[in-house]
């Protein structure tokens, strides 16, 4: 089966418009105009280029306590993480006290969470970080064993607020049926009226295309179920996210949920392809690790500058499959300065020659390119005109950012 793209359009006419010889400041500023123009509709001011930081749930769950965030964010800061772009440090479920107070009021579990959120807050922004929490658009959250805020979300909202809190999480469990659209936006009004910017995610489980509605709603929404730790679930994850692609935009994310990397349940080749596709995906970077007690290559993978550029790359357009051979893969999509970042995947167990043709890619086929591996840190010392092959091994992966030359 071979599919092409035709929505990469956008950086042809940059090329074209390039080619023509428009000034830098010109070309900045048209930059600029375009990034604005396409901002997502939640006016909250967060989230213009995708979040990166960690969350409890994938290695914890359950397990998660205040001396587990805390030396959590202390990890993220002497591993250098931190310069990164990693400053989200987000709890997952199983935070809160089983009732609200007397006044209706979550309460932080006594016993894991002994200070209390607004101290943890405080020490996670000493730190230079931001703190994240979690709730659910229904009556319990996953695990049940904490209240959910549908009903409360003023009260819920107003208390995260106070405590000082920058992201929220915002589950899908026990939701009595009503729809999505009708329950999500509810917290997001709460949160416009906190006094706080908050990051709202959504995690709907891409039940009901928030692509198609998140962008008023929240700074990104899952477009999945739960990611595993393994190749399969990671590939499927990847694959389900990227039919929204053009929903992506700055201020709202595709979301194909956490990262698994340095969990175990994959290979170092299997966990460079889940970093790089959802890099280029323009994915939330949440670690999902005991980053307290990573291996060097975990570390290497997820500290790799030049991946997480391209995710963060101002122009936040998220890269589609433009070419799918049996199991070999291109992805592709416009960076700023007129480039293009690209990942060829095999998911095959055989190794194989992978071609990106300029063509499926959106550059003009005459296009002479500078290709720069991201994971070699090596860029190729003949220029490239046309396409570019490269041998890619079974489960793996390589990456290129290609700059033309004018
Ligand atoms: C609060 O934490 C304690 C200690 O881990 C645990 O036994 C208890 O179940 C937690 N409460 C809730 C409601 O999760
Ligand atoms: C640190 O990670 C290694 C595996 O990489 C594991 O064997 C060890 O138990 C971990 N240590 C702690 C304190 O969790
Ligand atoms: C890739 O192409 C090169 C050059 O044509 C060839 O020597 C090599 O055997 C090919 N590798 C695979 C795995 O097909
Ligand atoms: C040579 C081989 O079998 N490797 C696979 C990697 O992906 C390509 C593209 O489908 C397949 O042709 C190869 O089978």
């Amino acid at each position: 089966m071979v599919t092409r793209s035709n929505l990469l359009c956008i950086l042809v006419l940059m090329v074209i418009v390039g080619l023509e010889s428009v000034s830098a400041s010109v070309y900045n500023e048209n930059m600029e105009s375009l990034v604005k123009a396409r901002r997502s509709l939640l006016n909250n001011g967060l989230g213009n280029t995708p979040p990166m930081g960690w969350n409890s749930w994938n290695y914890f769950y359950c397990d998660v306590t205040e001396k587990v965030i805390r030396e959590s964010a202390d990890a993220l800061v002497t591993t250098g993480l931190d310069k990164l772009g990693y400053k989200y440090v987000n709890i997952d479920d199983c935070w809160a006290e089983q009732t609200r107070d007397k006044k209706g009021y979550l309460v932080a579990n006594r016993t894991t969470f002994p200070s209390g959120i607004r101290a943890l807050a405080d020490y996670v922004h000493s730190k230079g970080l931001k703190l994240g929490i979690y709730s659910d658009a229904g009556e319990y959250t996953c695990s049940h064993r904490m209240p959910g805020s549908l009903g409360n979300e003023e009260k819920d909202a107003k208390t995260f607020a106070e405590w000082h809190i920058d992201y929220l999480k915002y589950d899908n469990c026990y939701n009595t049926g009503l729809k999505p659209m009708e329950r999500y936006p509810i917290m997001t009004r709460a949160l416009m009226k906190a006094g706080r910017p908050i990051f709202f995610s959504l995690c709907e489980w891409g039940d009901m295309h928030p692509a198609l509605w998140g962008s008023r709603v929240g700074n990104s929404w899952r477009t999945t179920d739960d990611i595993t730790r393994n190749w399969d679930s990671m590939v499927s994850r990847a694959d389900q996210n990227e039919v929204y692609a053009e929903y992506a935009r700055p201020g709202g994310w595709n979301d194909p949920d956490m990262l698994e990397i340095g969990n175990g349940g994959m290979t170092y080749d299997e966990n460079v392809v889940h970093f790089s596709i959802w890099a280029i995906s323009k994915a939330p970077l949440l670690i999902g690790c005991d980053v307290r007690n990573m291996t060097k290559e975990t570390f290497e993978i997820i500290s790799n500058k030049e991946v997480i550029a391209v995710n963060q790359d101002r122009l936040g357009i998220q890269a589609k499959k433009v070419r799918m051979e049996g199991s070999a893969e291109v992805w592709a999509g416009p960076l700023s300065g007129y480039r293009v970042a690209i990942v060829l995947v095999n998911r095959s167990i055989l190794p194989a020659n992978i071609t990106a043709h300029w063509d499926d890619i959106g550059l003009p086929p005459n296009t002479e390119v500078i290709a720069r591996d991201l994971w070699k840190h090596r860029t190729l010392k003949k220029r490239l005109v046309g396409s570019l092959t490269e041998v890619v091994y079974p489960h793996a992966c390589r990456m290129y950012v290609l700059k033309p030359v004018f």
